[in-house]
Formats: structure tokens, C-alpha cells, sequence
């Protein structure tokens, strides 16, 4: 695996990755969270509009717009699942996998994703870290020869990066013991 995993304590909006993800829904509107602040930074109405073209998606796909004022050429959005049970973890897997694979056909090679449906969705973030961080392994085990060489998590209080970095250190041993 050539690629570079960062768990960051940090708001997307400044990130210099190529693309950023949006926690998105699925008519693609500006919302609240990281959704409001991305289409703050971007500037609403270019990117609205582009966003209307494109919309409705379903839960899970995701879709690529450019990223107007933000350092980010690209937005990558995704409809992240609204939590009800742990039915719901193939979507939200859906929602890192596709966007790695919406990334990959537009030549991205560097992409920031915030903690998808742990806001306003409700998703439990310990779990939601979990599918988190298996959806970007399993990636790119599918994907060996992948382009995308980094890969991070911009996590926007200390209680959600502390679950993450504990998941992500914890399936990194799991790696390399597997390994042994
Ligand atoms: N940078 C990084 N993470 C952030 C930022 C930021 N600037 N701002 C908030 N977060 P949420 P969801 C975190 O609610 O649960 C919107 O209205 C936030 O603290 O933004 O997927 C959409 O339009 C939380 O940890 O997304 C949808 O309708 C995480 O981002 C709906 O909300 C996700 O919280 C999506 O809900």
C-alpha cells in the first residue's frame, strides 16, 4: 500500500489536498456542519449551482464538483446514511469507497474526508470510525495500484479525532501483526 493515512484535529475547509468531502445529502443542498462551512468557503452560489445539475444522488454515491474559492480544487459530495441502526454501516462504507473511486476517475491523488453522518445524521462515532477507517483499507487492498498517494481525516473536535486516531492505531497494529 503506497498511500499516506493522516488523522488530523482540524476544520476540512483549510485542507490542500486536492479534493475535500462533503458530508452531503442526497438533494446536494447547503446545509449546516461541514456541508455549510465548505459551501461558505467555496462561495454558495457557484457552487450550488453546480451542485443542482448533479443532484439528486443516493445515499452512499458520490459526485465531483470544483472546489471555487477553496484551496481544494475539487468537492467530492456524498450522502452519508441518516443513523437509525447498524444496518446503515454499508452506506456510510459506500460513501468512503465511492468517493475514493469518484477521486480515482477524475485523477485525484489527494483527498480529505470529514467524520461523515456523525453530525446532524447521528451516526455513533466510535462505530462510525470504524467503518471509517475499514472502508480506506479495503480500498485500497481492491486497489493496489491506485493513484491516490493521501489520504486524510480532518476531524473537527477533540473527542471525535480521539476515537478515530485510537481506530486507525488499532487497525494498524491489527495490519501488522496480521503481517507476522
Ligand atoms: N471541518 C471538519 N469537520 C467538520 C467541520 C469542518 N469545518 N464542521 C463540522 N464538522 P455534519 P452529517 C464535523 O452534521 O452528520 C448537513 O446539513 C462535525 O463536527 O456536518 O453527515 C448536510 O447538508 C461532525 O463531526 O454531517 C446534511 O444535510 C462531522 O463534521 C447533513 O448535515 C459531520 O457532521 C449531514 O449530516
Amino acid at each position: 500500500m503506497n498511500v499516506q493515512i493522516k488523522v488530523l484535529l482540524g476544520d476540512i475547509t483549510t485542507s490542500d489536498t486536492e479534493a475535500i468531502v462533503n458530508a452531503a445529502n442526497t438533494n446536494l443542498l447547503a446545509g449546516s456542519g461541514v456541508c455549510g462551512a465548505i459551501f461558505k468557503a467555496a462561495g454558495y452560489e457557484e457552487l450550488q449551482a453546480e451542485c443542482n445539475k448533479l443532484s439528486p444522488i443516493k445515499t452512499g454515491d458520490a459526485v465531483v464538483t470544483n472546489g471555487y474559492n477553496l484551496k481544494a480544487k475539487y468537492v467530492i459530495h456524498t450522502a452519508g446514511p441518516i443513523y437509525k441502526s447498524q444496518t446503515d454501516a454499508i452506506y456510510l462504507r459506500n460513501s468512503y469507497y465511492n468517493s475514493l473511486l469518484a477521486a480515482e476517475s477524475n485523477y485525484i491523488t489527494s483527498i480529505s474526508f470529514p467524520s461523515i453522518s456523525t453530525g446532524i445524521y447521528g451516526y455513533p462515532i466510535a462505530d462510525a470510525s470504524i467503518v471509517a477507517i475499514n472502508a480506506i483499507f479495503e480500498y485500497f487492498n481492491d486497489y493496489p495500484e491506485s493513484k491516490i498517494k493521501e489520504v486524510r481525516f480532518y476531524l473537527f473536535d477533540d473527542y471525535t479525532f480521539s476515537i478515530y486516531q485510537s481506530e486507525y492505531e488499532r487497525k494498524m497494529k491489527e495490519l501488522l501483526k496480521n503481517e507476522q
